[in-house]
């Protein structure tokens, strides 16, 4: 499929290395993919679902012990280990090499490796950049097929130039012991080597691997930025769209608002909300001098367990059709699925995501994988932007930072500047959950929500972020920060979220335009409660005030974790970190 010397080198080399049996070159052809549909429902790999009511839709398992990102397994290799800094792991590539070259070696034997060329990005976008993922999976190609751009017309754009940029990713399942699991990025290599797992993020390995650790370390070499960010339009009812990016952590509501269906007041008004993706954003200055964003994904990689029809009627819609299910429930009785926050209604005659019969009306534990995901083509989305496939990107107005905080931050604020907004997202912090192996709940900093997909030194990183702000300049978007998640003495959330966090995009939208005032505060601009249109709440006890308030103790405890946090990074930290940290407790101190 292809003449690129480079290419068919490496492969020759991976080959010699993990000793398949056979090769196959995908090439994007529904035939091929259905085949290997056929072949993965043959050997039990995967379930086909009841085709008249999910057409296209399958239904995979992983090992009980493979079923979210596994963050202490996962390395940044960089020559150095400042390169990578102090909160990445890290060890020399040539002592992984070695290690790994070992575990891979036979590894694929009386198995198939699938050669699978990708686009991140739509192909031939000036932004959209390569990878091949060689993988012994049926399931990773399946997934690959709805997450990117597949196949030959990859090839053929990469050409045979031998100097062409691509990434070489390598994967084996090998047999998913967890002991001698690797996710492993060398940014200076433009490689990833995967092993021992067979899930999601660990194995996609276009998605965290390269489109945010090995993008974000080429985007600093290269002048743009790789971000966890989801991108949506607003659309007033003058039919103007502007565009909104927004970095929260791993479940924590990106995929949600991306999609966001207005509440019946403002929908009624003619606000409409345009989904350009849900996960990742690659951001380029544009010849006019903004930032524009583009999806670098082809589908939702989406959290299952609380999308209902309530919460998220579009991701729903989206999964109806040519999805793949991991680690959800099937509802036995009509061979389609179910997971918690569907509805209210458990399959009696359910097999769980560990493939337990059970009666799901009475089961005691999780019927579905907390972290049990859908794989659906954002094509399905019912509002997916006209502007999905645009080479170019759409234009940013906002910039969004937001974790789940049950104190501190309030439900909205913005930041003075873009330095002060680069710190506000250097200092994020959010309570862990399902989406990676260990403790959930836990609150940690997750800087701009990169913690686990940064692939070089966060320090550095909060440079880049500063040096992208000089040249952007006063075309540089606005930067926020929202908290869905604050909750009251009794530890119920406080704000509805969901379609309501709408209102707080409309107040956001109103900054940017200079319409509407903002008190400043200790931490930035906050909102004057009445800014915030509650207009058709179902929930009229909704506290804004409450929500809208600082607690300067709490702030101030979190000045001193901030102050501890930044110490591990040296000199590294730029100086415009230590003086904002210096401002904030200055102010919380008056
Ligand atoms: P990743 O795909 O892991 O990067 O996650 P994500 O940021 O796309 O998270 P997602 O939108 O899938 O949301 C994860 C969980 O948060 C789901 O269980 C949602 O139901 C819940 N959630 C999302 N938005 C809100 C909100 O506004 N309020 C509350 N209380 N929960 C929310
Ligand atoms: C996340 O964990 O942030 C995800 C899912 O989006 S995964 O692809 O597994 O990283
Ligand atoms: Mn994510």
């Amino acid at each position: 499929m292809t003449e690129n010397k480079t290419v068919l080198a490496w492969l020759e080399e991976m080959k010699a290395m993990c000793q398949p049996d056979n090769v196959v070159w995908i090439d994007g052809s529904e035939e091929q993919l259905e085949a290997l549909r056929a072949e993965a429902v043959e050997t039990g790999e995967m379930i086909k679902l009841n085709q008249e009511k999910l057409p296209g839709c399958y239904y995979h398992r992983t090992a009980e012990n493979d079923v979210a990102r596994v963050e202490d397994r996962t390395f940044i290799c960089t020559p150095t280990e400042e390169e990578a800094g102090p909160i990445n792991n890290w060890m020399a590539p040539d002592e992984m090499y070695a290690k790994l070259k070992k575990l891979y070696t036979g590894s694929m034997k009386g198995r198939t490796m699938y050669v699978i060329p990708y686009s991140m990005g739509p192909i031939g976008s000036p932004f959209s950049k390569i990878g091949i993922e060689l993988s012994d999976s049926i399931y990773v190609v399946l997934n690959m097929a709805i997450m990117t751009r597949i196949g030959q017309k990859v090839l053929d754009q990469l050409g045979n130039d031998e100097n062409a940029e691509f990434i070489k990713c390598l994967h084996a399942k090998k047999d998913v012991n967890p002991d001698d699991r690797y996710i492993v990025q060398f940014p200076q290599d433009n490689t990833i080597w995967s092993i021992n797992s067979a899930y999601g993020g660990n194995v996609l390995l276009g998605k965290k691997c390269f489109a945010l650790r090995i993008a974000s370390y080429l985007g600093k070499n290269q002048g743009w930025m790789a971000e966890h960010m989801l991108i949506l339009g607003l659309e007033n009812p003058q039919g103007e769209v502007k565009y909104i990016c927004a970095a929260f952590p791993s479940a924590c509501g990106k995929t949600n608002l991306a999609m966001l269906i207005p509440p019946e007041y403002l929908k009624n008004k003619g606000y409409k909300v345009w989904t350009v993706g849900d996960d990742i954003s690659w951001l380029n200055i544009g010849p006019d001098g903004r930032l524009y964003a583009i999806n670098p994904e082809a589908g939702f990689f989406g959290v299952a367990p609380g999308t209902s029809v309530k919460t998220n009627f579009n991701a729903l819609e989206s999964t109806k059709k040519n999805t793949i299910f991991t680690n959800v429930a099937l509802n036995n009785a009509d061979n389609t699925v179910w997971w918690e926050g569907l509805d209210k209604n458990p399959p009696k005659n359910c097999t769980n995501w560990l493939g337990e019969k059970v009666d799901g009306t009475t089961y005691e534990g999780n019927l579905a994988h907390p972290n049990s995901r859908f794989t659906a083509p954002a094509i399905n989305c019912p509002c997916i932007s006209s502007e999905f496939e645009n080479p170019q990107g759409v234009p940013v107005e906002a910039i969004v930072f937001g974790g789940r905080r049950a104190k501190c931050a309030p439900l909205v604020y913005q930041s003075r500047d873009w330095q002060h907004g680069t710190f506000v997202g250097a200092t994020m912090a959010s309570e862990t959950t399902a989406a990676a192996a260990g403790a959930v709940g836990v609150v940690r900093r997750d800087p701009m929500a990169m913690k686990p997909f940064v692939g070089y030194n966060m320090a550095t990183y909060w440079g880049h972020w500063l040096e992208m702000g000089k040249k952007l300049g006063d075309k540089a978007p606005k930067i926020f920060h929202v908290n869905w998640f604050r909750k009251d003495d009794e530890g119920h959330f406080m704000w509805p979220g969901f379609g309501d966090n709408m209102r707080v995009l409309l107040w956001i939208l109103n900054r940017c335009a200079g319409k509407v005032d903002a008190v400043e505060s200790e931490i930035g601009y906050l909102p004057k409660p009445e800014d915030i249109d509650l207009t058709g709440l179902e929930d009229e006890n909704v506290d804004i005030k409450g929500l809208l308030t600082i607690d300067k103790q709490v702030w101030l405890e979190d000045v001193a974790n901030i102050e501890e946090y930044f110490a591990q990074f040296g000199d590294k930290l730029p100086k415009e970190m230590t003086d904002e940290l210096a401002k904030l407790k200055a102010n919380l101190s008056k």
